[in-house]
Parts: C-alpha cells; structure tokens; sequence
C-alpha cells in the first residue's frame, strides 16, 4: 500500500497514441501496457479494477441461478465447421494450426463450445433449464483495433448461455439476463441503457445491446429520454414480472443505428424527447433458438420426441467496462478521475507532506492514521513528490477519497476530501468518520 513500493508506472505527459481519455488516462496511470497492436497486459492498478468489475459481474450471475465454468481459448475447428460458422465467420477469426497440423483457432464466442458440452452431458429435459457462463479471454481480429482497450483484439469477456424446451421458458431467460445487466451496470455507478439491435455474426433475431452515453462510443443511438427513467428495482426473477420490466423498457422507442427508421423514431417519440447520440456497447445479449442446436443435434427426449434446445447467449466486455467507466467518469474540465467505490482500487489515499527529503517518508501522523483506518484499502503516497504533486496524481489515478495532511493542516486534524467534490477538517480523534463516509458509500 505504499506507493514507492508499487508497481504503478505513471507517466508525465500524455502518450501521443492515445485520441480518447480513457485510453490516455490507463497508459497514463500505469494500468496498462500495450504489447502489440491491440493486444495489452494488464499492470497491478488496471488489473485490480479490471478483478473487481468481473466480480461484480460473476456475483449478479450467479443471483440469476447461472453456474460458472470455465471454458478454453483455444478451440476446435470441428465443431464450428458443425456449426456452419467456420467460413462464414472471416477473417475476424484468428485460425492456428497444431504440429498434427489440425485446425485450431482462438476463440471469438463459445457458442458452438457450450453447445458441444450440452449435448455431450444432457439428455432429458429434465435437466432443463441450464444457464451457464464462464469469464475469459477472447480473441478477434479486428481490422482496426483502436482506442485501446475499449476495441481491442484480445479482451475479456463474460459470456453466458442459457438452454431451454422451449420459446416460452427461453424468453424467460433472456428476460432474467436482461435484469441482471441492468443490476450490473447499475452496480458499476453506469446508467446503461437496452437498445434493440442488430445480431450480426451471432444470429438470431432478438436481441438488446447495453450502451452507455459518451461522445466517444461507436455506437450511434436514437432513443426517447424517458427511457432512462425506467425503473427496474422491484422487478423480481418470476416470468410475469420480466415480462412486465421488458415491456416498460420496450414502449420507448431505443435503437442503435442499424435498426434504426425515421419515419418510427419521429412518430413514435415526441420531439422534445429525441436523443440522438453515441454511446458505448458495454453488453450484447442474443436469442437464436436453435441456430446451434439443431446442425449440432443438440437436443433432448421430451415424451417421446427430441427436441432441440433453444438457446441463447449473453456477453459483457469486462476489459472493455474499465474504460467506458471512465469515459463515463473522468472529468474533463477540473481534471479528475474519480472511481465508483465498488470497483475503485484502492479506497482512500494518504497523501502526506513528510518525505524522504525530510529524513524519513511517512510521517507519524500517517502511521496513526493508517493504524486507526485499518479497515480500509489505503495507498500511502510516500514518494518524494511534493505534496501538489501528489494530489495531482492521485486526482489522475481515481481513488475516491483523499486525506491530505499538509503542511498548513493542523497538527490534530487531517484534510478530507471526495475527489473532485467538497473537503473538510476532521479531528484526529474523529478520524473513525472516514470509516463511516466510505462505507456508507459502498451500500
Ligand atoms: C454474447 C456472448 C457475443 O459475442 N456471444 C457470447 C455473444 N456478443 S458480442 O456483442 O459480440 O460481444 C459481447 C461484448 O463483448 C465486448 N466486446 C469487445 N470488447 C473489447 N474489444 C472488442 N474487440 C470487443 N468485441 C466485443 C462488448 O462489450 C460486447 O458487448
């Protein structure tokens, strides 16, 4: 937790490569590194976050009844060529051979992959029905990577697939991702909007992208602001109620470009409430009945008849997420990042004026503090920047909460402050206040 002992390479200026902040700002701060076109390593503060986001991730799956396992990278050409998707998916898909010289390829999605187990494992339909989802690296090649880690060609994703008997029960599990993206999102301090949108390579011809404001997104958007007033906090994992929060977004009109009509869009959102816009795609989900399983025979015995299991998928750009947050959060005009508190890497920063110049690098006053604060994700900056400086960095790294004890600070008391918000002086005897602020703030 002290800053001269972590591995966070900041950086003075900003790298010339970089056209977005959040990409500025993750090279800037020492979160990621790049080591070939579009391919990064994750360094300590951006792999901390990047952790804590799929955390969040992996815990509202698993409130939807969705198991974890883990699939490979690497896959079989075989059973894409079952599929139908091994020459249909181009050059976007990156192809390997073995020293047998078999076809492998790294994959893109798992659709095919989790189907194969299914198939493989299920026979009865009472075993349905199954949400399955694992949360690893994918691999596309993409024609032109850019803005770093937000379209990148390897990234991580969660993705999940659901395998029902029917259309009914499978809507209802598309329904059941649908409000645990809402909660994900909500979760991660983003107000990330459903959007009817295209399929694309995955299939299918229902399906929602996850989008979320900001000049820089690639997707372009057409909605009626109302939607973002909708509210989903009493919906409850039961059909009728899904179908309910379904049908409350679904009556504004919110599109992305590809599915988008101006003769619907002005009839059907009055005029004071058209939003044309950009926003990023930070999920997709996707219903493609049997697309899989039916070239793949992926079906079960059901009185006396197979039937193949309708199927859907569902995805959530983990690594892509660490950037649209701070698209969403950095503020452009005073400077600062500041992390939501569910995801931020460290909690509070101790930003203290002693340094090494003065013989020593963390003050008493510090030490006593970090011991009465040990409940908390503290980072001490104990370098021998001065004390502007350090607010200056931490201001750019986004740890939500300062104490600065500077040198006009009084010898009893300690500078609060919420990033980029008010700050006030609080007495060392008083200093278990902090604990509570912050942990109010994470309910
Ligand atoms: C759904 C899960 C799928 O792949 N199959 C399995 C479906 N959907 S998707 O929309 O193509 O991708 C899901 C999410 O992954 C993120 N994403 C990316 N992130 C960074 N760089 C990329 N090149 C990239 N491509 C997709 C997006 O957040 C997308 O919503």
């Amino acid at each position: 937790m002290f800053l001269s002992k972590l591995f966070i390479p900041i950086l003075k200026n900003n790298p010339a490569e970089a056209k977005i902040k959040s990409h500025q700002l993750m090279l800037r701060a020492g979160m990621i590194r790049q080591s070939s076109a579009g391919i990064y390593s994750w360094l300590p503060l951006g792999f901390k976050i990047m952790k804590k986001i799929e955390n969040i991730v992996r815990e509202e799956q698993n409130k939807i009844g969705a198991q974890e396992l883990l699939m490979p990278t690497i896959q079989s050409s075989e059973i894409w060529k079952e599929s139908g998707r091994y020459d249909d998916y181009g050059e976007e898909m990156l192809r390997i051979k073995d020293r047998q010289n078999r076809e492998m390829l790294y994959g893109p999605t798992n659709e095919e992959l989790i189907t194969e187990i299914f198939r493989s494992s299920v026979k009865s339909y009472k075993s349905m029905p199954q949400l399955l989802y694992h949360i690893q690296w994918k691999f596309r090649d993409e024609l032109r990577p850019r803005f770093g880690i937000m379209r990148c060609r390897e990234f991580y994703m969660k993705d999940a697939y659901s395998f029902d008997l029917n259309d009914d029960d499978a809507k209802f599990s598309y329904n059941k991702f649908f409000l645990s993206y809402l909660n994900t999102f909500k979760r991660l301090d983003l107000s990330a909007i459903p959007m009817a949108a295209d399929t694309g390579p995955i299939g299918g011809n229902l399906s929602h992208e996850f989008v979320i404001l900001a000049d820089t997104g690639e997707s372009k958007i057409y909605a009626d602001k109302r939607i973002f007033d909708v509210n989903f906090k009493d919906s409850i994992l039961e059909k009728k109620s899904l179908t309910k929060l379904r049908d409350n977004f679904e009556k504004y009109y919110a599109v992305t470009d590809e599915k988008f009509n101006k003769v619907e869009f002005e009839k059907n959102v009055p005029e004071q409430y058209r939003l044309i816009t950009k926003g990023i795609e930070v999920g997709h989900i996707f219903y493609f009945g049997d697309k899989y399983s039916k070239p793949m025979k992926a079906s079960v015995d059901h009185q006396g008849k197979k039937l193949f299991a309708k199927m859907g998928s569902y995805g959530v750009g983990v690594s892509r997420l660490v950037g649209a947050i701070i698209e969403a959060k950095y503020d452009d005009t005073k400077e600062v990042m500041k992390w939501p508190i569910s995801v931020a890497p460290y909690e509070c920063a101790i930003l203290d004026s002693a340094n090494k110049m003065d013989g020593h690098s963390v003050s008493q006053k510090a030490l006593q503090i970090i011991d009465k604060l040990n409940t908390l994700d503290l980072i001490v900056d104990d370098t021998e920047d001065n004390i502007s400086a350090k607010i200056k960095k931490f201001n750019l790294i986004g740890v939500p909460y300062q104490i600065i004890l500077g040198s006009k600070t009084p010898e009893d008391s300690v500078e609060f402050r919420e990033v980029g918000g008010k700050s006030e002086i609080i007495k060392i005897s008083d200093i278990y206040k902090i604990q509570k602020i912050i942990s109010d703030n994470k309910k």
